[in-house]
């Protein structure tokens, strides 16, 4: 069995399968081609585990350099330097990539499954070319599997590939997909005049994995609606349709919280006081949120709630600090340079009313952090506000927790959105917000700046316990044991 995930067999022969790429080559004049590893719980997190087997991970190859001049190979090994498995590239073009992953993953799927259909833009052509494309990745995937591999799908950007691919790949292949964002109710997936499609290719799958079981239960709810022939047990968290069967299940990712605590503990002395002084932070207490300039993270409502606190306890002017730490994304996509737009607006205005010549409320910054700066935020702040609006788990508040320090007396406070899947497994010892309620979020502020030590100890204590226990080892076990589950009798009716 695999060391970390306690699995056998199921490493051995993985092709893993999502929309962004772990390594990205760059051509620069300076420098000639350097490698970069993009930002996000996906990539680092699976590249740990593609490093242990003799995989193929496919891929958009999403360079920003002529292909030509780049490692324009199909395929390349890698990481770089100690390369263990395959990247394999699938080329898009530029249409491909405004209607595939701007339009129908970002601009339709993403607002849907976040339950904000009102900002979706449904167009012919952006579903058109979402289906070529899966279609495309469907046909490289049949090229790379052999008998004995185990494919699995990530994310929203490939929910018909599974159906495309299941023909031609040698019987017994388990096919998996989990779905990183959130599965919306039945009434707001009936907006996507797709519906009946994206549910027929995700049922290609052996195993169909959410973050948390609302998702799965929104999920059979909207087959058992919309899918005529599928028949849905609920308790078995089955679906069998057309001749085959689907478990549905919720594995809730976790974060590498061993390697972000060694990392946070392991601080050089003197970064917090350099931090501050090159970012002027003052203050005798510091709030950090940490985000992708996304319209589903809440940020413009925190903001609200930071000014809501501030306008009502005048004694925290000066002492409480909030750092944004953002990072562009999606902003070829007007909704996302609307919402880049408004939050730095929001930053101007909370500071314009508040700030003095010593204090800045609001520290803003877009520039890239290192994971060593990262995890020491956290370490250093006393606060977290992780309140997106709708997410599907977020990872920052489990990181959050991982960066703590251990010593009594120096534990941070979680303020969690209700609105995460993370509040499945954090919400009981973290303080949960409403994030639209600006003044119950303004009062929680309050409530986590006085809280007591003990009760930030206790708090802490429990969530740690809980954050190690459900790491990302732990998720990659459960997902695997799931597929050795169904390896024997891969999905047909009545062998399950
Ligand atoms: P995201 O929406 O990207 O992921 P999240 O889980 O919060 O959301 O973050 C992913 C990672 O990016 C974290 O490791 C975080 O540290 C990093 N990150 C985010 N902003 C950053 C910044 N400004 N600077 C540096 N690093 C930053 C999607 C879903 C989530 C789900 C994940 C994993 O939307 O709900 O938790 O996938 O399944």
């Amino acid at each position: 069995p695999d060391a970390e995930t306690g699995v056998a067999g199921a490493l051995d022969d993985l092709v893993v399968v999502s929309n962004r790429e772990p390594y990205q080559h760059r051509y620069t004049e300076e420098a000639g081609v350097v490698v970069d590893t993009p930002v996000g719980g996906l990539t680092g997190g699976l590249d740990r585990v593609m490093r242990r087997t003799d995989g193929t991970w496919i891929a958009w190859g999403d360079s920003d350099a002529d292909p030509s001049v780049v490692n324009a190979a199909d395929c390349v090994r890698v990481p770089p330097g100690d390369p263990s498995y395959t990247l394999r590239r699938v080329w898009l073009g530029e249409d491909a990539v405004r209607e595939y992953y701007y339009g129908f993953s970002n601009q339709v799927l993403w607002p849907l499954c976040h339950g904000l259909h009102g900002k979706a833009e449904f167009d012919r052509a952006f579903w058109e070319r979402y289906r070529d494309v899966n279609a495309h990745f469907a046909e490289t995937v049949a090229e790379h599997v052999e008998p004995g591999s185990t494919v699995w799908f990530q994310d929203y950007h490939l929910a018909l590939a599974p159906r495309m691919v299941r023909q031609s790949l040698p019987a017994g292949t388990p096919l998996v997909q989990f779905w990183h964002i959130p599965w919306p109710e039945a009434d707001t997936f009936r907006a996507c005049p797709e519906g009946e499609a994206l549910l027929d290719g995700l049922l290609g799958t052996d195993v169909l994995g959410f973050h948390v079981p609302e998702y799965c239960r929104n999920f059979l709810d909207c087959v058992a609606r919309e899918l005529p022939g599928a028949t849905v047990d609920r308790d078995a968290g089955e679906v069998v349709y057309d001749g085959h069967r689907t478990r549905v299940r919720a594995f809730p990712m976790g974060v590498d919280a061993e390697r972000i605590g060694d990392v946070s503990a392991n601080t050089p002395d003197g970064f917090w006081e350099s931090f501050r002084r090159e970012h002027g932070v003052v203050g005798s207490t510091v709030a950090v949120g940490v985000d992708r300039l996304d319209y589903t993270k809440g940020i413009p409502e925190r903001l609200d709630a930071l000014e809501r606190f501030w306008e009502r306890n005048p004694e925290w002017r000066g002492e409480l600090t909030y750092v944004q730490k953002a990072t562009e994304s999606r902003s070829a996509i007007p909704a996302y340079q609307r919402l880049g737009t408004e939050v730095r607006d929001g930053v101007e205005r909370v500071n314009d009313r508040f700030g003095t010549d010593e204090w800045t409320p609001v520290v803003y910054l877009e520039e890239h952090l290192s994971d060593a700066d990262l995890y020491g935020l956290y370490r250093h702040s006393d606060l977290a506000l992780v309140t997106p609006v709708r997410d599907g788990m977020n990872l920052v508040a489990k990181e959050y927790v991982a960066a703590q320090p251990t010593t009594p007396g120096e534990a941070g406070v979680l303020l969690l959105s209700a609105l995460a899947g993370a509040d499945d497994d954090l919400g009981d010892d973290a303080l949960t917000v409403h994030p639209s309620d600006t003044d119950g979020f303004a009062d929680a502020i309050g409530e986590a700046v006085s809280m007591p030590d003990h009760d930030r100890d206790r708090r802490m204590c429990r969530l740690r316990s809980t954050v190690r226990t459900n790491d990302l080892d732990a998720w990659m076990g459960d997902v695997f044991a799931a597929v050795e589950g169904v390896r024997d009798g891969v999905g047909s009716v009545g062998t399950g």
